[in-house]
């Protein structure tokens, strides 16, 4: 099975090392043969194993390892004590010599940072980077590089399309641990440290995760801790109950007792968890909500059975009332995050994490910034990024990711004036924190090419690349990605690479316009349906009547969610003048007729975007034709067939959403295009 797999050319992601272009072989042909790593332990052999693969791969030559650094070429080092704490995680990778013998050295403090720097030299002689002088010293910017995968026992993922889980199947392990460890290694290789394994939706088998099926996870973690990675847990917050107490109150001396008993049968088995991930009093989990007690006293409850192993509890703030009435027009699900958690800070116990969506709603294809970045000062948090295709395309669609991610990172929270942004939030930088940094949902499965779209191999990449560090750029991370996948050509990075970086705005512009979300089929969130969720209880609406379309989040007449935000962002949604236009629908009610920056009627915008956003999806097509021959035979036609469906997709989503404006609105196109009535 595992052998199967191996063979399929897009199983290896951008781990292909296929040789080198003849420019770059003449530069390092025969340059690295010789190496020496010293020092090392539990990651020693992952990191042979790279280097054995990755220059047999790249250089065409087979690599030995030698004791005395003096005969070695390239020479992997641990060195000295971390100075702070992450500083084990960083690397120096410097090249001396000259072009006919290179001489490289990658030291760190930490064993991880010896990893990760091999990952960095790897990928540098790819990108025909490593010359003589080359220096890189390199490391984290946030802390925790988490994955959070939301996968059952029974082997089905929640919001997966890319097959069942890698890790479970009915309820028990499964057989190609192998494949585990593959996985392991590519995240290894975008500096990912963390992963949680199983759903945050904790059903009643999960449960079990903590107690007779903890041999499961202690098996998964001996396979991620060979590179680097903690394992966490996503647990049901009413577990004492579900094991036979009569309560799960975090303030019962008996329900803390039984977590203290519970963890540390735990760490008894697995002394390096990383922690528990946990949500509740959202979507029908149980939470602390039942017992009349804050998020706080529930997670610290939690915290303090954990702090003696040095375990945290990440605690979502993805909490809502999803049972809402739409004749309620007074409740904002957009303002409930911020709601319940801005009042507890500085109220979590310092291995407290909050993890909070990027978003106030749910990963739709445009949200403003969560007005929670700025708005907790005294509590530790991490950015949840969705890179599972859950609204955007379901891995049937090419939509990157990245550009997007890149907005919301960038995004300037002003909570410690200008420059306080999301980023430097994440890395610790603007609030003193003990944990700080990103978490992504997984978006891979049993696939063979892991993700369902060989494509979409890119968003998790390029989640990685931006974890570690926020500051790359798209461009620079979606250049990287192409090259390592798909080789030198000028012509398949060149195309591979605007795809990517314009297949976010192409999906936008088919879909939902101006930030209202939510016009998808209820349920599987798949294709068009702009009143799928407009009577429904999820407290998701776009209020479109004849006339207008929108909710007014403002402070002066609508909700008051623009004031969630600190001054500046707060004025800026506030006015209908300054708002940016791709929010425009997500803070003001508009008439259709409204005129916008373009000097195009709302109307008239909507209608452009969605023909326009099909003849995007007919351009990529052909441009990826032009790849014909130039990429693997098997991957060319899978992306073809992709991205067929994605135009008749379009199509459809095109035809909906004009049908249903026109329909209301009875405003023809001003250019006469068909739009069906
Ligand atoms: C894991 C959305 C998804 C759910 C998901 C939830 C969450 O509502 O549709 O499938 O549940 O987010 O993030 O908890």
């Amino acid at each position: 099975m595992a052998t199967n797999y191996r063979n399929l050319r897009d199983y290896g992601c951008w781990l292909q090392y296929d040789l080198l272009p003849p420019e770059l072989l003449a530069r390092y042909g025969q340059q690295f043969e010789a190496i020496a790593v010293k020092g090392g332990k539990t990651l020693t052999e992952a990191i042979t194993e790279e280097l054995r693969l990755g220059l047999a791969g790249l250089l065409g030559t087979s690599v030995s390892f030698v004791e005395a650094e003096e005969e070695a070429s390239l020479v992997v080092r641990l060195e000295g004590e971390p100075a702070e704490p992450g500083a084990e995680e960083a690397f120096r990778l410097q090249v001396q010599g000259d072009e006919g013998s290179l001489r490289a050295l990658v030291s760190s403090t930490g064993e991880r940072g010896l990893l990760y720097g091999t990952f960095a030299f790897l990928r540098a002689l790819q990108l025909g980077e490593i010359s003589p002088g080359f220096k890189l010293e390199d490391g984290p910017s946030t802390p925790l590089r988490l994955i959070n995968h939301w996968d059952n026992l029974d082997g089905s993922v929640e919001r997966g399309y890319a097959g069942k889980s890698i890790f479970f199947r009915e309820n028990r392990l499964v057989e190609d641990l192998e494949r585990v460890r593959d996985y392991a290694r590519l995240l290894a290789s975008i500096g990912i440290n963390g992963v949680a394994v199983n759903n945050v939706n904790v059903h009643q088998e999960e449960t079990q995760l903590i107690a007779s099926k903890l041999a499961m996870v202690k098996t998964l973690s001996s396979i991620f801790r060979g590179y680097g990675i903690r394992l966490f847990l996503s647990i049901n917050f009413a577990s004492p109950w579900e094991f036979g107490l009569d309560t799960a109150d975090p303030l019962e001396p008996q329900v803390q007792q039984w977590w203290k008993e519970r963890v540390a049968a735990i760490y008894s088995q697995i002394p390096d968890l990383g922690g528990f991930l946990v949500k509740a009093d959202s979507e029908h989990r149980p939470g602390p909500f039942t017992y009349g007690r804050t998020h706080a006293e529930g997670a610290n409850m939690l915290g303090e059975a954990l702090k003696p192993y040095g375990g945290v509890v990440i605690w979502r703030c993805f909490v809502y009332n999803c049972q809402q009435d739409w004749r309620d027009t007074q409740t904002d699900r957009a303002r409930a995050a911020y709601d319940h958690f801005q009042p507890l800070d500085g109220q979590f116990m310092d291995n407290v994490i909050l993890q909070i969506k990027n978003g106030p709603m749910d990963f739709q294809v445009r949200e403003p910034v969560s007005p929670l970045f700025g708005g907790l000062e005294r509590t530790n948090q991490i950015l949840e990024l969705q890179i599972t295709q859950e609204y955007t395309g379901q891995q049937r669609h090419l939509c990157y990711l990245v550009p997007m991610w890149k907005e919301v990172l960038d995004f300037d929270t002003y909570a410690r004036g200008e420059g306080s942004t999301v980023a430097r939030i994440a890395a610790g930088a603007v609030f003193p924190m003990a944990f700080s940094g990103i978490a992504g949902v997984s978006n891979v499965g049993s696939d063979p090419n892991w993700t369902g779209h060989t494509l979409a191999q890119a968003n998790l990449y390029g989640y990685g690349r931006l974890a570690w560090n926020p500051g790359l750029s798209a461009e620079r991370i979606t250049r990287e990605w192409a090259v390592l996948t798909f080789g030198h050509d000028p012509e398949v990075v060149q195309t591979v690479s605007s795809l990517l970086l314009g297949s976010w705005e192409a999906f936008e512009n088919y879909t939902v316009p101006l930030g209202i979300g939510w016009m998808c089929n209820p349920g599987h969130h798949y294709g068009p349906s702009p009143e799928g969720y407009e009577f429904s209880r999820w407290g998701t609406y776009h209020r479109a009547d004849r006339t207008a379309i929108g909710v007014d989040r403002t402070v002066q007449g609508g909700t008051g969610f623009a004031g969630q935000y600190r001054a500046e962002n707060a004025r800026l949604y506030e006015s209908l003048e300054s708002c940016p236009e791709e929010l425009l629908l997500f803070f003001h009610r508009i008439p259709y007729t409204h005129v916008l920056r373009s000097g195009k009627t709302l109307i008239q915008h909507i209608y452009d975007t969605h023909f326009r956003g099909v003849e995007q999806v007919e351009e990529m097509i052909s441009r990826w034709e032009q790849l014909a021959g130039k990429v693997h035979p098997e991957t060319f036609s899978h992306v073809r067939e992709r991205l067929e469906i994605q135009l008749v997709d379009a199509k459809e989503w095109r035809d909906v959403i004009n049908t249903y404006f026109y329909r209301l609105t009875h405003i023809p196109d001003a250019r006469g295009r068909k739009i069906y009535t």
